[in-house]
């Protein structure tokens, strides 16, 4: 195996034995044979295209297939091998509607029987081969933030929102990485245009989630717990959630949400179920102590699962997540969960572990935009900073929190995605009635924060990158290689990556990216804020 894909990969450089995830070299070579005969899928599909031809079932298969390599979704070799196995049968399909003819080797082999023999022909394939770095190095930036995009189109369309131009990109992308004679200016701007097709992913992500559950509200959430029987989910599916809220109605359990989950609780069509109580516990790395401590059911409707060998019986998975052993409740009935909630002690009192604030997305904030702007002009706000991203496992992260604790009080926070677990509970005031941190929502709400940046600049009549505003990013996964290059597409200079730059970016490739961005890895908070700030 060789996997770099995700920010823990092994000593920085790669996983070659076994990943540092969880993940198995049967699994990673499996996850490899998947991505290459959704390439030959998407050679085909592409082709059609061309011709007039679109399958939606075809494209959802491609997404499907792609963010099951995503860290931490999928470590279930049947599920890898039955997706291989289908991936043939639809390119096929696509082969003779496109009336096209590829030698490639994605478009023309056949996979091997049984697993083990899947699993060879996985050792054959992979950009591993590729032999020139900095080329490689791109069709990795490429394909890992065709995984984010991917997640994204697949999440949106779970909610009835889908467009064939992001389809079109991914059968594209996919096929033009297989390419041997591309340049670097090329695959440069593929990775650029991968930003752009993220973007689309999460604008209609976003115009799912609040078409259908409402534009978030400022809700504050408990910490605590409530005296009952209970159910954790986690994950980033808020269909999911619904469907959990609506299928334990008058059962007398109480749902947590986990990890990513968090911001739900500021949905209209989400917070008004009574039984939806609030929070437990951080972002997906501490899991293993979390979720062995949690007295009812835990579902994990999409990343990051860990290895669950202490609850496997009380954890159960929805959607593309999948562990072996682990019920997967593929049908979106979730009995099998409540039972066993049901059967498990519950919390035995009310706890008080304070609250948090969540649901200031882009309708929320921008509704007090003229307030922030007089703010602004008044000097009562200094500077904005996004502080956002995953969260990991390595020691350096904890440079996000100190970061936050030392940010002058006369500066905002803004933040996403589960790297807030560092410091989502702190107190950090107000300035004028707003409150200095403000939580944006999941990792795909990065397309409400860049609304809120566009609507702040138009008002100050500036671009993005002349607003008063430092974005300061951790990542983890690849949703966060898809992000960054919608931030570079949108032409977002001077972010701050961290806690290590990915391993899969050359020194050739990081040099263009400086260049062009002046993209930079963090250093120690006294010294960025000094540079901010001055
Ligand atoms: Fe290693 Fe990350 Fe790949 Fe897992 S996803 S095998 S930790 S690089
Ligand atoms: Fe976190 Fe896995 Fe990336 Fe959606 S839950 S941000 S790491």
């Amino acid at each position: 195996m060789f996997c770099q894909q995700c920010e823990q990969t092994a000593k920085g450089v790669a996983c070659t034995t076994v990943g540092v995830c969880g993940k198995n070299e049967e699994v990673a070579d499996l996850q490899d044979l998947l991505i290459h005969a959704t390439q030959g899928l998407c050679l085909y599909s592409d082709a059609a295209r061309k011709k007039g031809f679109t399958d939606p079932a075809t494209s959802l298969f491609i997404c499907e297939a792609i963010f099951s390599t995503l860290t931490n979704v999928n470590f279930d070799p049947k599920r890898f091998a039955n997706m291989i196995t289908k991936a043939v049968e639809l390119r096929e399909k696509m082969k003779v509607k496109s009336g096209a003819s590829f030698t490639a080797p994605a478009a023309t082999f056949t996979p091997a029987k049984d697993i083990a023999g899947l699993v060879e022909q996985g050792k054959k394939v992979g950009l591993k081969t590729d032999e020139d770095e900095d080329i490689r190095s791109l069709k990795h930036i490429t394909l890992f933030g065709l995984k984010g995009v991917a997640a994204y189109a697949d999440h949106a369309r779970i909610l009835g929102k889908e467009d064939d131009a992001v389809y079109a990109y991914i059968d594209k992308a996919m096929t033009t990485i297989l390419r041997t004679d591309l340049e670097v200016g090329e695959l440069v701007s593929l990775a650029l245009e991968c930003g752009e097709a993220n973007l689309k992913a999460m604008e209609l992500l976003d115009a799912g989630n609040t078409g259908k559950f409402g534009h978030p509200v400022p809700t504050s959430v408990p910490l605590g717990a409530k005296k009952g029987k209970a159910i954790l989910v986690s994950g980033h599916d808020l269909q999911d959630l619904e469907l959990i809220l609506k299928q334990t109605e008058g059962k007398g359990i109480n749902i947590y949400t986990h990890g990513e989950m968090l911001p739900c609780h500021g949905y209209p069509e989400l917070k008004k179920y009574g039984h939806f109580h609030g929070h437990y516990g951080t972002a997906w790395q501490n899991q293993k102590k979390e979720f062995a401590d949690f007295p009812g059911a835990v579902i994990m409707t999409t990343n990051c699962i860990q290895d669950p060998k202490a609850y496997m019986d009380s954890i159960f998975t929805s959607g593309l997540v999948g562990w072996p052993g682990v019920a997967h409740l593929g049908d979106k009935n979730f009995t099998p969960a409540i039972n066993k909630a049901l059967a498990m002690p519950g919390f035995s009192a009310d706890t008080d572990k304070g609250s948090v604030m969540v649901g200031f997305a882009r309708n929320a904030v921008l509704g007090v935009a003229g307030q922030v702007i007089e703010a602004v002009k008044n000097k009562d706000i200094r500077h904005f900073f996004l502080v956002g991203g995953c969260d990991g496992a390595k020691p350096g992260r904890n440079y996000y929190s100190e970061l936050v604790d030392k940010i002058p009080a006369d500066c905002m926070v803004l933040t996403l995605a589960c790297g807030k677990f560092r410091f989502f509970d702190k107190q950090l005031g107000d300035i004028g009635g707003i409150p200095r941190l403000l939580d944006i929502g999941q990792c795909n709400d990065a397309y409400s924060a860049i609304q809120i940046a566009v609507a702040l600049a138009g008002a100050f009549e500036c671009g993005v990158n002349d607003l008063p505003l430092s974005m300061i990013l951790s990542w983890y996964e690849q949703k966060a290689v898809a992000i960054l290059l919608t931030l570079l597409h949108l032409g977002i200079k001077d972010i701050r990556l961290g806690p290590s730059l990915p391993a899969f970016i050359t020194p050739n490739v990081l040099n263009v990216l400086v260049e062009n961005f002046n993209i930079m890895p963090i250093t120690t908070p006294d010294a960025d804020l000094k540079a901010i700030l001055g």
